[in-house]
């Protein structure tokens, strides 16, 4: 759903400037750096991107799904280690405090999120809980007013920087189920709370993942999310069904950007005579890189509108993730084979993207885990 297509408009053309003036000629640096110039910082929390799902009466844009995938179609253009600092933030981040969260909740955390004052991390995957996240052993014991909580969260994005952490935790020892966990809002600085050495990873520098350990950390009871147990595991479902659909559209935009470079490469490169873009084996691969892309884009829309309208989009959002992140693999090898040997040195910034992209099959679930979701709804809705 598009609220008002003229301001849309605006927005997006204002974010594909910034792209393309500030976030595409500072990848470089970034990568060498390994850190988002703070400058940019700044520029994306006064553009309102910290605070783009956040309500209006929060303090921010309230963008629908739509609206947010085309604005994602345009990040998805630059280095994925932008999105990162502000998407999981406004993604799997804070989408459980929105979603299931109380109102002194909403009340509490979200103008704060919406700012970019706070930064928030989504902690469900363990050292032994990976795919299997129902299977989580982080304990959370109630204590009178508290609960406490130990155990180890593995790869959360962001933990170098947290302010608060959406935690999955088991609140009920007798239930190693899903059923069994509950979500909490941590805030980072909680004692007894240590965030490792930041993951030496293939690719996204400039996006940083570590280790968070618990050691006896104390959390006000209200913080449950929701101020239920057992209800953890399905808020952390839910919002990795809506950070399933903002993930495909980076893809998406990831896959067009390297398709644009492939095709200026191809135009310009000359062998035997003319532009290898006039040989038919080059175009096969431009075509089938274009084609893919377009369904893909088409696939979010749709997924994102069936969302706005109150649909349950749990398979669409799978297929989505599924196709947008295999076809974004698929692009990224095309563009490095057209680019050549030169796709293989750093110089055209190619195999760079290769590299980051290669993250979009495994995270918010891997493309295995879409196809279980996928094949499991079917089943669901035949039987
Ligand atoms: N929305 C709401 N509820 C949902 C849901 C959704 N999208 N998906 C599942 N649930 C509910 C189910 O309905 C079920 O509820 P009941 O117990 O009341 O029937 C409950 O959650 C448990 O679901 P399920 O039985 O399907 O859980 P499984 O343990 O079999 O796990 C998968 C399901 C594998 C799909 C899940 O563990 C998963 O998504 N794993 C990948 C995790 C992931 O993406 N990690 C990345 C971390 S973030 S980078």
């Amino acid at each position: 759903m598009i609220r008002d297509p003229e301001i849309t408009q605006a927005f997006l053309d204002s974010v594909r400037t910034f792209v393309n003036e500030r976030l595409i000629p500072a990848e470089n640096t970034v990568a060498e750096t390994d850190q988002i110039p703070e400058e940019i910082v700044q520029e994306m929390k006064a553009m309102g991107l910290f605070g783009l799902t956040v309500p209006e009466e929060y303090g921010g844009l309230g963008v629908t799904m739509e609206e947010e995938s085309l604005i994602m179609f345009e990040m998805g253009r630059a280095s994925p280690a932008f999105r990162s600092l502000f998407g999981t933030t406004v993604g799997i981040g804070s989408q459980g405090i929105l979603i299931d969260g109380t109102q002194a909740q909403k009340d509490h955390y979200l103008p704060k999120l919406a700012s970019g004052e706070l930064t928030a991390s989504f902690a469900l995957t363990e050292p032994e809980a990976g795919s299997d996240a129902g299977s989580l052993r982080t304990s959370a014991r109630r204590e009178g007013d508290v609960y406490i909580v130990n155990g180890s969260k593995r790869f959360i994005t962001n933990a170098p920087t947290a302010g608060i952490f959406t935690l999955m935790a088991r609140t009920d020892p007798n239930n190693k189920g899903s059923g069994g966990v509950s979500a909490f809002i941590v805030d980072a600085k909680t004692p007894g709370i240590t965030v490792g050495k930041p993951d030496k990873k293939m690719g996204q520098r400039g996006a940083h993942t570590a280790d968070v350990n618990f050691d006896n950390v104390r959390v006000p009871a209200e913080n449950i999310i929701g101020g239920k147990e057992g209800m953890g595991f399905k808020t952390a479902m839910k919002v990795l069904e809506k950070g399933r659909i903002h993930i495909a559209a980076i893809c998406v935009g990831a896959a067009e950007r390297m398709l644009e470079d492939a095709l200026k490469y191809a135009m310009e490169r000359r062998q035997f005579g003319q532009p290898i873009a006039e040989f038919q084996l080059v175009q096969a691969m431009l075509a089938d890189s274009k084609m893919e892309a377009y369904a893909a884009r088409c696939m979010v829309i749709d997924a994102a509108r069936r969302r706005d309208n109150g649909e349950n989009v749990s398979t669409e959002a799978s297929c989505c993730k599924l196709f947008a992140s295999e076809i974004c693999g698929k692009v990224a090898d095309r563009a490095v084979q057209i680019f050549g040997g030169s796709g293989y040195v750093a110089d055209h910034g190619i195999e760079r993207f290769y590299r980051d992209v290669r993250l979009f099959r495994l995270y918010e679930g891997t493309s295995q885990i879409q196809q279980l979701v996928i094949a499991r709804n079917m089943i669901k809705a035949a039987s």
